[in-house]
């Protein structure tokens, strides 16, 4: 199915932009992989399945985005005549985000139940739960976004079940952060709360680019979609995981784990005398 990036023509600056965005966001996910990757060996036994899982969401979403630059590429074609970029063979669709979704936010939501230390049944219920909204989010977005061309009160009206979803999921987040907050060591309490509102932030993107060709169909609405979408997705993966990396190792630390002792500085350095 269509998505309206195939409906215009682009100058060059709008082409460029959207193909350094794209690239852009493949250059940031494979660089937090190496990093995840590096300091993996600082978080606890306990909490590393958390960094593991970045680096899965990583690879993912890093391969996912790299094909949309190749396929921004190929959908449309300079016209040296009228000197802008023209829809070619290719159609460009925003669908296999979606579907990348299913396994990415998945992993992002696991990861934060791990660093706020919820185990056994109570982890493998609250994990189903939110991942079985998630999906619910997604594939009724899916279906939603097949209509962004030619039915624009259908697209509405499955975002809107979407979005009913999505409400539900940020609620069971947030209940759980905030509950956690107060039995988490000072130096982690203060980064997991930042965490929520980064997710707050990062995840209403998604909608708000979902909804453009609602209020701004247009090759300018198209460039906004896209930085929406990037910014959304370093936010929501890079940054997030970075965070919660922080947070798993300043548990690891304030638990008496050695290599995250060294990193935080809880350990005298070898050779200083404690006076
Ligand atoms: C959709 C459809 C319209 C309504 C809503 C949506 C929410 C999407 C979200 C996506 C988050 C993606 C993440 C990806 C990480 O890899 C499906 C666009 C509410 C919240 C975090």
């Amino acid at each position: 199915m269509v998505n309206i990036e195939s409906l215009f023509t682009y100058t060059v600056g709008q082409y460029e932009a959207i193909d350094h965005l794209l690239s852009m966001g493949v250059g940031a996910h494979f660089a937090a992989l190496v990093f995840f990757f590096l300091t993996s060996r600082f978080v606890a036994p306990r909490y590393r399945t958390a960094t593991a899982l970045s680096c899965i969401v990583m690879v993912s979403a890093g391969t996912i985005l790299y094909g949309q630059s190749g396929l921004w590429e190929t959908a449309f074609t300079y016209n040296p005549v009228s000197g802008v970029y023209e829809p070619a063979q290719a159609t460009f669709s925003n669908g296999f985000r979606y579907v990348n979704w299913m396994v990415t936010i998945p992993c992002l939501l696991t990861q934060l139940l791990i660093v706020l230390n919820i185990r056994g049944a109570d982890l493998f219920r609250t994990a189903t739960l939110l991942i079985l909204l998630a999906w619910g989010m997604i594939i009724t977005g899916y279906i939603g976004q097949l209509y962004e061309v030619d039915d624009l009160s259908t697209l509405m009206i499955w975002g809107a079940i979407s979005t009913v979803f999505f409400i539900g999921m940020n609620w069971i987040v947030g209940t759980r952060i905030f509950r956690a907050v107060p039995d988490m060591p000072v130096t982690a309490a203060s980064p997991m709360r930042k965490v929520f509102w980064l997710m707050m932030f990062a995840w209403t993107l998604y909608p708000l680019a979902y909804g453009i060709p609602y209020f701004e169909a247009s090759a300018t609405g198209v460039v906004i979609r896209q930085a929406f979408f990037t910014v959304a997705d370093v936010s929501s993966k890079v940054i997030y995981g970075l965070m919660i990396t922080y947070i798993a190792i300043q548990r690891s630390a304030a638990e008496g784990f050695e290599p995250a002792m060294q990193v935080t500085d809880l350990l005298p350095q070898r050779g200083t005398v404690a006076s």
